[in-house]
Formats: C-alpha cells, structure tokens, sequence
C-alpha cells in the first residue's frame, strides 16, 4: 500500500453548451433538444461544483474546453474561407454535421478515458486510455484534444503512461471512466478494477445503443498492465440501457469498498458479487443495492441518484454522497437517500446536493462531469500544477467566464458567425489562465 489520493478533475462547461438532442438512448439529451441553454451559467454551476468540493476538504482539478465549432474539422469536410464563413457555410448545409462541430460535450470528463492508479499496474505506472467515443459523432471528435489535454497534464513518461483512443471502430466502442469503476480498501491500497460493458462485439443489438464492447475493455485492461487476478469485466443490463442509462455511471457508482447501484444495472448481480468479493485484496466489499419496488428505473434515470459523486470527506467514518439536486426534488430518490444516510453503520452516511442543472439537461449529472485520477504524492507533484483548483484559479476561471460567455444561445443563435470568433478568442485567453501553451488549440496552430 502507497499514500494516495483520488482528486476529480473536472471538465470545464465550454462556450457553446447548448440542447442539439444528439445522444440517442439519452434521454434528457432527446427531451431538451432545442430548448434555450445558459452557457454562462452552465460554466459557473460546473465551477461552483469544484469549489463546493475543495471547500469540503477534497483536492479538485479542472480540464479545459475544447474549440468549438471544430473549424478544422470542418475544413477537413471541404468548407473554406474564413473561420467564420466556414461555419456559417456549415451551418446552412450541413445542420446535422454543424450541430456535432459545436458540441460542448467535452464537458463531461468521466467520458475522456479510463485511468489506472500506478499501484494496479504490473509496470508501477499511472495509465491513462483516451476513450474513443466512437458511438456518436460529436464525441468521437474529442479523442484526439483530450489526449493533448492528458499529455499537459500528466508529462513525465517515467511515471504516467497516456494511450491514445482505441481504433474508432463499433467493436471497440469505449467511452471511458464512466463504464469502469475501482474499489479498494483506500486510494493507495491495491484495487479490483471493474470494467462494465453493454455488449461483445459481435453481439447485434436492438434498442439503444450500447456504448462500450467488451473487447474495449479488454484492450485497456491489458494497455494498463492490470493483473487479471485483480480485474472483473461484467455486463450491463440490456434493460438498464433501454431505461435510458447509456453509461454505466448512471445506474452504479463506488468508492473504496462501496458499491452503490441499482437493482437492474447488471446483467448477472450475483456472479459480480461473487466475483469482486474472490478479487477484493484487504477489504471486505460493501454492496449498497437499490431495490426497483423503492426507485424504479425511470426515476433513476430522471433523478441522476447514481450519477452522485461517492467521496470520503477528511476524517469522515462514512461515506458522502454528492448527488444533484434533482434526486432530492425526486420524492421517491429523496426519501431512499433520507433513510440510507440516516441508518446505524450506514456506508454512505452523508448527502450533499449539488446544482449543475444545465449539465443535467444534456443527461450529465455531478459524476459525468469529473474524472477521477488517483495519484500518489509524488505523481501529483510530477503532474502539471496549473490544472489544480485553488481560490486564485476558481476566482480567474469564473471572471473569464463572466467576460467571454453568452448568457444565452437559442437554436436560432447557433449559427451566427460571430460565435467563432468569441469563443476563439475566450480560449485563447484561457490558454493563459491554465498551463496549456500558445498551441493547445487547433485554431491556434493554424
Ligand atoms: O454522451 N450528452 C452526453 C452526456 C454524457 C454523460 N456522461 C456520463 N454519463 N458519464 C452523452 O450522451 C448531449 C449533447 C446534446 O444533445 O447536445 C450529450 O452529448
């Protein structure tokens, strides 16, 4: 066992966040489509989240935005002239391509890639998989910033090992930290990492989409040199993905030796029990199951109760549970996490509500916006120190935001011109405000 702490790093909202109901099988994304967004107030919630956690006693991160529209990859589509006229042009004859140019989905870090603490690894270091994202369009096009992201921020080779995306194919769907989860006896200790698929590669599928193969996982299991005697790959309810949780991280979460879940997110509840418990090195695993007589489905999905953020706050016995606001504006999901944290012994014996509503909208809720990266003190003093959160950076991130973001953006607004040279000219500014350089952008490498 090392010292070690996990630290959540979480996806900063960019300047185009906006409702294109572009993620079939997630629901809210459907339901809101074309509804007005706040971009600015999106940013702010996402912020006031990170803060809200460093006020707790947790150390926070921050990921940068990525640029949107993707003029490059627009002109890789054959538009040109002017970056403004190429989105204008892409706007008027391609709505369905420019709408995926534009996605502020980047937003959600636990979809940037699945992470390895360096004690699970047989090699001794921290690994890093971009996740592919391949399922849709707008988010396979943020593989490749992502990894220039995790480069910046974890540069020294000796102890950090970042992998690019898999090869973007439908048999090697992946979609990141969202479908893995890790429990261990504490952060340094040695863990079971848990890789959740939705389907096998040859497997046909009918209904929603299943984001993640098992032959994904696979592939990141063996990249991270993970010890298989360690390691369980398990399938998520078909069910649970027709019900609207087109990642695993909206139906189960864990921390340490918790597991917290629905009823109906595994295919096979028993056999992952059974096999977590064999695998489980120092610590005796504590399954925090709820029943679909108490919380259906349907109010899973809609409250994001397992979309909350499980952390163990300085010095606390148990458990907190950092849910969104909408699972205590949920009777059936308020009443559950009433008398969870109220029992005697409970694992999860505190809640914090947190407000990331415009997030929420798209179907991103307080755990879809952080990737959690368990770092060793050394590793963290080897990481890029600029992308951690202190009350300076807070305070500059959320006056960059005030200065540079829309209140709001309409569908009728989206494709107004002026937008490219807004938010070109915001992130430009942001490259100053975190470390990430005069060429971290595409646009500013053209
Ligand atoms: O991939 N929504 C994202 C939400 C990702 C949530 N992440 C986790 N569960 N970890 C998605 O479906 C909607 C964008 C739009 O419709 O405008 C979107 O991409």
């Amino acid at each position: 066992m090392v010292s070690a702490e996990e630290i959540n790093f979480d996806g900063l909202v960019g300047p185009t966040h906006n409702y294109a109901g572009l993620s079939e099988g997630n629901l809210a994304s459907a339901r809101n489509r074309d509804m007005v967004a706040r971009p600015r107030e999106a940013a702010l919630q996402g912020i006031g989240k990170m803060r809200r956690l460093r006020a707790l006693g947790l150390s926070q991160g921050v990921l940068p935005p990525h640029e949107r529209p993707n003029i490059s990859w627009l002109r890789s589509l054959g538009f040109a002239g002017a970056d403004g006229e190429v989105w204008e042009k892409a706007w008027k004859s391609e709505p369905n391509i420019a709408r995926a140019a534009l996605a502020a989905s980047a937003m959600w870090a636990a979809n940037a890639g699945a992470i390895s603490p360096s004690i699970d690894c047989a090699d001794g270091k921290l690994h890093a998989s971009v996740a592919n994202l391949q399922t849709m369009l707008h988010r396979l096009l943020e593989a490749e910033q992502t990894e220039r992201t995790l480069r910046r921020l974890l540069p020294d080779q000796q102890r950090f090992a970042v992998h690019p995306a898999l090869f973007p194919h439908d048999a090697l769907s992946d979609e990141g930290a969202a479908n893995h989860m890790r429990m261990a006896a504490n952060a340094g200790a040695p863990g079971v990492e848990i890789f959740i698929y939705g389907r096998r590669a040859s497997e046909p599928r009918t209904g929603f989409p299943a984001r993640q193969t098992l032959e994904a996982s696979h592939a990141i299991a063996r990249r991270h040199t993970l010890d298989l005697g360690r390691t369980v790959f398990a399938k998520q309810a078909a069910k649970a993905i027709d019900a609207g949780a087109f990642h695993n991280d909206v139906v189960a979460v864990a921390h340490e030796h918790v597991l917290f879940h629905h009823d109906d997110a595994f295919d096979d509840k028993a056999a992952l029990y059974a096999e977590i418990r064999a695998k489980a090195q120092g610590f005796e695993p504590v399954f925090v199951e709820v029943p679909t007589a108490r919380v259906g489905l349907e109010d899973a999905v809609t409250s994001y109760l397992f979309n909350s953020q499980l952390v163990r706050l300085p010095g606390a016995k148990s458990l907190t549970l950092i849910a969104p606001s909408e699972t205590r504006e949920n009777n059936r999901t308020a009443e559950f996490v009433r008398e969870m944290v109220a029992a005697p012994n409970a694992a999860i014996g505190q809640v914090e509500y947190v407000e990331v509503r415009e997030s929420m909208r798209n179907g991103g809720g307080p755990a879809c916006l952080r990737l959690r990266i368990v770092m060793t003190p050394e590793e963290r003093a080897a990481a890029a120190q600029g992308f951690f959160l202190t009350d300076v950076l807070a305070d500059g991130l959320e006056a960059w935001v005030k200065k540079h973001y829309r209140e709001e953006l309409a569908p009728a607004d989206l494709g107004d011109p002026a937008l490219v040279g807004e938010t070109q000219t915001a992130l430009d500014e942001l490259t100053s405000i975190l470390p990430l350089g005069a060429d971290f952008y595409p646009f500013q490498r053209a």
